[in-house]
């Protein structure tokens, strides 16, 4: 089977788009499943001698190879004016997208408004605010799941268009009272933007089906993570899609059978950007350490991003929801000048007893003590490392014990941001 999955395995940002990258040069099809522009993916690579970083946010990373095409599936929210504006800035960098580039027509809509919306939720929830992108994600999947939502398909009858866009901003106001927004002016803004759309527009189921079906390689690159994940993550502190593989099938309209084999991008230590729970989290020297040697800023809002030691709990449960058959260790340079390294393999609840896997309850997750395994650092730079087997020693430990733990293998081990920054583990 000829579908690849990446998918994010704790809160974001492990590495993503640089994997996608990698992988998109043996890809015919790059496509995205879930999310939206609140996702953030780089890529660093160079173009004519020069070293360029690249920032997706809505488009496919595999579209830095130039024989990959781009699909944005349906199970994805686009704001339109982002995606155009993506798609220039990309073009500004050399990147030429012409006719390589799909959305799905059953795709929903984002709106300026729901980006106001999203601002106001996080208002209205004061200190229990969620920390989102403020991108409107959360507001249009909620009109997604509450039928009330536009998609992709709706800019192309307007007058049906109009109507429909009138009632949702009409109910918004009634609940947000009237908040600055010129309905009229956005009517007419999308009749202009529906006809820049409409080259790009398909049917992606029909279109993933015949390109599965003449022996197209399709690699699907997931957004976001799985703690972020609706069902599976730290709700109600995530985002608001199926970030996890069942994302994948819905999101694209393709069969569990279609999908060959999962990866799972693991950041050597934990990241988290915006609020919720992070047993492992280290607001010490250590955090500061790796916010500062792992550049640790959010892609899309530019925000400072929590950092902590590796979670295995959390990586177990990632694990289970999505049945890796490998994983890419991502940013392991970052441990370099650490003397030891923490990971946390066990979590025990109020009464010392250990829970049996990542809870649910949010109480009961702060009230957890983190049982940690203290390994040696190895004190000294990998970034120029390209074999496995040239790691030092304590590197290759530290490898293996994630390993050991997850019973799952690691394939690929990032060890610098650039596209060559990768070693392969047989
Ligand atoms: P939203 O905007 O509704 O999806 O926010 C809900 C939660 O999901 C988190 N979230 C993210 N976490 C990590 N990275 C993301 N992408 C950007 C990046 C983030 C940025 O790559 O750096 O630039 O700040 C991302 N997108 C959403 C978010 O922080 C909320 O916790
Ligand atoms: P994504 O959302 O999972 O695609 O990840 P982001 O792009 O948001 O964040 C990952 C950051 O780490 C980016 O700045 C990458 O360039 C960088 N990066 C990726 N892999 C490595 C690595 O192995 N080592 C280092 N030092 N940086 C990396
Ligand atoms: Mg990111």
């Amino acid at each position: 089977m000829t579908t690849i999955v990446v998918l994010g395995s704790q809160w974001g940002d492990e590495g993503k788009g640089k994997l996608v990258d990698i992988l998109a040069a043996d890809a015919d099809v790059c496509a995205r499943c879930a999310g939206g522009n609140n996702a953030g993916h780089t890529i660093v690579v160079p173009v004519n001698g020069v070293r360029t970083t690249f920032a997706f946010h809505l488009l496919p990373s595999g579209l830095v190879n130039p024989s990959c095409t781009g699909l944005i599936g349906n199970g994805v929210v686009v704001h339109v004016p982002s995606f155009f504006a993506e798609l220039e800035a990309l073009e500004s960098q050399g990147l030429d997208c012409t006719g390589r580039l799909f959305i799905s027509d059953r795709a929903h809509l984002v709106f300026d408004f729901h980006q106001i919306v999203d601002g106001l939720k996080e208002v209205e929830l004061g200190g229990s605010s969620i920390g989102t992108t403020k991108k409107g994600i959360g507001p249009a999947y909620s009109a997604k799941a509450s039928r009330s939502g536009l998609r992709v398909h709706h800019l192309f009858d307007h007058a049906n268009f109009a109507d429909k866009f009138r009632k949702v901003v009409e109910n918004r106001f009634k609940r947000y009272g009237h908040f600055e927004y010129d309905t009229e002016a956005e009517i007419l803004h999308y009749q202009a933007l529906a006809e820049r759309l409409k080259p790009y527009v398909i049917d992606s189921v029909v279109y993933i089906h015949q390109a599965l079906a003449a022996g197209k390689r399709v690699l699907v690159e997931g957004a976001n993570a799985a703690m972020l994940d609706l069902d599976f993550g730290t709700y109600p502190f995530v985002t608001s899609s199926a970030t996890t593989v069942g994302g994948v099938c819905t999101g694209l309209g393709l069969p569990p059978r279609a999908i060959g084999r999962a990866i799972g991008v693991v950041k050597a230590y934990t990241t988290r950007v915006g609020g919720g729970p992070f047993p492992t989290e280290q607001l010490n020297a250590t955090g500061e350490h790796l916010q500062r040697v792992g550049r640790e800023f959010g892609v899309t809002t530019g925000r400072m991003r929590r950092c902590g030691w590796l979670d295995l709990v959390v990586l177990r449960h990632s694990c289970l929801i999505n049945g890796y058959d490998a994983l890419n260790l991502t940013k392991l340079d970052v441990l370099d000048g650490l003397r030891e390294i923490q990971v946390a393999v066990a979590y025990k609840d109020k009464d010392g007893a250990p829970l049996p896997g990542f809870p649910a309850d949010l109480g009961v997750l702060a009230a957890v003590e983190v049982e940690y395994v203290t390994l040696p650092g190895w004190e000294t730079s990998i970034a120029h490392v390209r074999r496995y087997e040239d790691l030092p020693e304590k590197c290759r430990a530290y490898v293996e014990f994630i390993e050991d733990f997850l019973k799952v293998p690691v394939e690929w081990i990032g060890v610098g941001p650039e596209r060559d920054a990768m070693l392969t583990k047989a």
